[in-house]
């Protein structure tokens, strides 16, 4: 094969064994030029997969009028989220509704953290405050301030926060909206890309939860060099990361320790109990902090052991 032949090209889609690919133009950046494309089987992909966000390069199938073509080769990508499965995110959107569902702070906390763990810049977005008293809302962007998360809050009705949100987003390379069923991920994408009319639902009057609407990961584009993904509300799995390293997900934790003149008396400080410790523990979720550590150092031990 002749590399002159293959182009490169970002995943949008993937269904089944097909890959939605649109070329990336080495001058003009991202184009709306689309190709349905297959992989060849005999190349070996790290895990195998190739994911939505991969960039790949691949070749144009000849004698057909059709944009067909065959990956040929995965570029090494710069991170992977794997619930659900997304590559080379730079920017993650963590998005909660204040009502319908119910604000729940601790599933909140935990896909903060789940986020946290990708080593990306994170971001909040409260959906629905249209539901809620300006008072209530404040409160709550209160409390996100302080946990350490610019948050943006939104209503249905005002565009004006919507186009903020946009420009932001052009700011980015591969924003990612991540949040549970029925918070509004689609609703936002509709309002910033008004051709697309994706589909959304309403929650659910009996168990008030969401309808698990969107049901792929999609990933849209917002000018040449920056794009969006939608993905379907996920439960949180349970986090997977060596105890000492929990520190760093909390941003009420890490920024201490970022600013601070002088460090805690022993290195691997897990800042619970031990002497010579800095961290100033009068932060709200020091106690969830806390139980995080003991369970996660818990089941460490047990599978030594095992
Ligand atoms: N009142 C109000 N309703 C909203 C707002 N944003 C979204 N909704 C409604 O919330 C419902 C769910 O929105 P979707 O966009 O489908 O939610 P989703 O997060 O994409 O849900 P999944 O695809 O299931 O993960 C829809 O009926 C929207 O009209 C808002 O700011 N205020
Ligand atoms: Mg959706
Ligand atoms: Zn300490």
């Amino acid at each position: 094969m002749n590399s002159i032949n293959k182009h490169l090209g970002l995943v949008t889609k993937k269904f089944n064994e097909f890959f939605y690919v649109d070329v990336i133009d080495d001058k003009k950046g991202l184009t709306s030029n689309r190709f349905l494309c297959k992989t060849r089987k005999t190349i070996k992909y790290k895990n195998n997969f190739i994911f939505v966000g991969d960039r790949v390069l691949f070749s144009q199938t000849k004698n057909t009028e059709k944009n067909q073509g065959v990956i040929e080769q995965l570029i090494k990508r710069k991170n992977l989220l794997d619930r659900p499965s997304v590559a080379n995110i730079s920017d993650v959107y963590v998005t909660f509704a204040v009502k319908e569902p119910e604000l729940d702070f601790s599933q909140l906390s935990k896909f903060l953290i789940n986020a946290e763990n990708l080593q990306v810049k994170i971001s909040l977005i409260l959906t629905k405050c249209d539901l809620i008293s300006k008072k209530e809302q404040d409160l709550f962007l209160n409390k996100l301030e302080k946990w350490g998360y610019i948050t943006h809050a939104l209503k249905i009705s005002e565009s004006n926060g919507y186009n903020k949100l946009l420009q932001e987003f052009k700011t980015k390379e591969c924003s990612l909206l991540m949040g549970p069923s029925g918070v509004g991920k689609t609703t936002i994408l509709n309002k910033i890309i008004p051709t697309l009319e994706n589909k959304t639902a309403s929650v659910s009057k009996k168990i008030k939860r969401g309808k698990n609407t969107t049901r792929n990961v999609e990933l849209f584009s917002l000018s040449t060099n920056s794009y969006i993904v939608d993905t379907p509300g996920f439960n949180q799995k349970e986090l997977e990361i060596h105890y000492l390293m929990i520190q760093n997900l909390f941003p009420e934790i890490y920024n201490q320790l970022r600013d601070a003149e002088i460090k805690c008396k022993f290195r691997n400080c897990l800042h619970i109990s031990e002497p010579g410790c800095i961290l100033n523990k009068d932060f709200e979720r020091y106690q969830f902090y806390r139980l995080l550590v003991e369970q996660t150092k818990n089941s460490f031990h047990q599978s030594q052991e095992d």
